[in-house]
């Protein structure tokens, strides 16, 4: 069962070590602020080199390097996980600009990547919930659907594990997920 393999904690992502943690980037793969500059900081100057490198080759995408509801992975510097996949979330527009197929893009292109690198445990931030204005409640639940479907797709991935940063996405998941 798909549920079962959903965990749920509230922290720092920089600290799992997993074989993959999530990043909310956005599409310049430069860094930026909220978890992505969080995880920048912890990694070291080996991710932005690294970031460089995919976002030059990737310079002529529309929307790109990396356009919102798409994913790349790199290693991990000095992180305790063994990955990085950087994904782009929606920049939340009042919800009529494709904002929920691009956040579900965001968590199926993730997985479907750590599910090509034979990667076990993927530990996600709560995607476009900070700066990019995603309401919270709706972007948990693109989270958490997508999740479980691309989990019944992939049995090869054996856990995925939803870090909440802050206390209002940490209740909202502990409710979702019937955790009392
Ligand atoms: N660990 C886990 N989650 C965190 C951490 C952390 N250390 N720090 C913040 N969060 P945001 P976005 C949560 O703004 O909305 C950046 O500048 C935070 O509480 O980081 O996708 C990028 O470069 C929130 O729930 O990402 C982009 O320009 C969630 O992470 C832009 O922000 C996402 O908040 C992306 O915006």
């Amino acid at each position: 069962m798909s549920e079962t393999k959903i965990e749920l904690i509230q922290g720092d992502i920089t600290q799992a070590a997993v074989d993959a943690i999530v990043n909310a980037a956005n599409s310049s793969l430069m860094g930026g602020g909220g978890v992505d500059g969080a995880i920048h900081r912890a990694a070291g100057p080996s991710l932005h080199e690294e970031c460089m490198r995919i976002a030059q080759e990737l310079k002529d995408i529309p929307g790109g390097p990396c356009p919102a509801g798409e994913a790349v992975i790199t290693g991990a510097g000095m992180l305790p996980c063994k990955n990085v996949i950087h994904t782009v979330g929606p920049v939340w527009q009042g919800g009529g600009r494709g904002e929920r197929e691009l956040l579900a893009g965001c968590y199926r292109k993730s997985l479907l990547l750590a599910a090509g690198r034979a990667l076990k445990v993927i530990a996600f931030p709560n995607i476009s919930t900070g700066v990019y204005g995603y309401p919270k409640r709706e972007a948990a639940s693109v989270a958490l659907e997508t999740v479980w479907e691309c989990l019944e797709k992939r049995p090869q991935i054996e856990k995925v594990i939803f870090v909440c940063f802050d206390h209002e996405n940490f209740q909202i998941y502990r409710e979702m997920l019937g955790v009392v």
